[in-house]
């Protein structure tokens, strides 16, 4: 009878296992995945750490003169100030068409809070076309992996492009050209090519609804339509938004901005919860388009 007794429980211990197993190897599961990818920084994103006007990192910044820069105009680097979490992926941005860095400057801290390299670039001069743009944008990186002061900080393989209107443009032609790129994210692109086939990189397309200069009709959802069908692609439409909304804080362009980078840069599927399913139009936003799940 007691053996008996002893044998049941052991038969409830062993079914309570089995029972428990599941939620067991959920949890292993989910420490093997952080282990398995050596790009994630920074803790698990919340949507306000992404909405946040900065994030987890400490930001120091270094300035490349114009004179020390081959291919492109110098500009402002922005760098996580601890060396404690490794190396970063790292993006180049470009302004617009006239602009200058401070145009896009924001985007540097808020961007760099978050865990990458970034350097806002000024062009070799403020009327270059997009092509033009695009080789700047290269050259830039080019000299953030290999000359600049922060080199040993970046990781060379994981990088990405930005930019605003010319240089939104500019970002486009960068990843047709350098098919290593992790992602691309022009803000209200302007081109005279409106189709781009030949870009295997991430592309989040982000355009304005009010946009005169560069209208999403001719420019920012042509742009996305013709990215290939099976790319990692999206399209954020903002809403109330002008040609220029990009050239000030905008919490829409940096939450998105961010988790598109980290998706792609960091390869960081922590981030996808902002990604899919789509997001649904609000306030901020006229329309989304895009495929899910990513990375498929
Ligand atoms: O960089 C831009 O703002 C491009 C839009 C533009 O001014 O085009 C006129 C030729
Ligand atoms: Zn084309």
């Amino acid at each position: 009878m007691r053996r008996h007794l002893a044998a049941a429980a052991t038969a409830t211990a062993a079914s309570l296992t089995l029972l428990l197993a599941p939620g067991v190897r959920a949890a292993d599961t989910a420490d093997a995945a952080a282990a398995a990818n050596p790009y994630e920084r920074g803790p698990a994103p919340t949507r306000a750490s992404v909405e946040a006007l900065r994030g987890p990192y400490a930001v120091s910044q270094t300035t490349v003169s114009s004179l020390a820069a081959t291919g492109f105009g110098g500009g402002t680097i922005y760098y996580p100030t601890s060396t404690a979490d490794g190396t970063f992926g790292a993006v180049v941005i470009s302004p617009g068409f006239t602009a200058y860095q401070s145009s896009i400057a924001w985007l540097g801290p808020r961007l760099a809070s978050q865990g990458f390299v970034v350097f806002t670039i000024d062009t070799l001069t403020t009327l270059d076309q997009p092509d033009s743009r695009g080789r700047q944008l290269l050259a830039a990186l080019d000299h953030l992996t290999q000359r600049s002061a922060v080199r040993g900080r970046i990781d060379a393989g994981r990088l990405g492009v930005m930019g605003h209107s010319m240089g939104g443009g500019g970002t486009l032609e960068a990843a047709k050209s350098r098919p290593s790129l992790k992602a691309a994210v022009p803000l209200t692109g302007w081109n005279t090519d409106k189709t781009w086939p030949e870009i295997t990189t991430p592309t989040l397309v982000i355009g304005a609804d009010g946009d005169t200069v560069a209208p999403v009709a001719t420019h920012s959802e042509p742009f996305y339509e013709s990215l290939p069908g099976s790319l990692d692609k999206a399209y954020l439409e903002l809403n109330g938004a002008t040609h220029f909304t990009p050239n000030t804080s905008n919490t829409t362009i940096a939450k998105y901005s961010i988790a598109w980078l980290k998706r792609f840069v960091d390869d960081d599927t922590r981030y996808e919860q902002f990604l899919c399913p789509l997001p649904r139009p609000d306030l901020t936003i006229e329309e989304y388009r895009g495929s899910c799940p990513l990375g498929s």
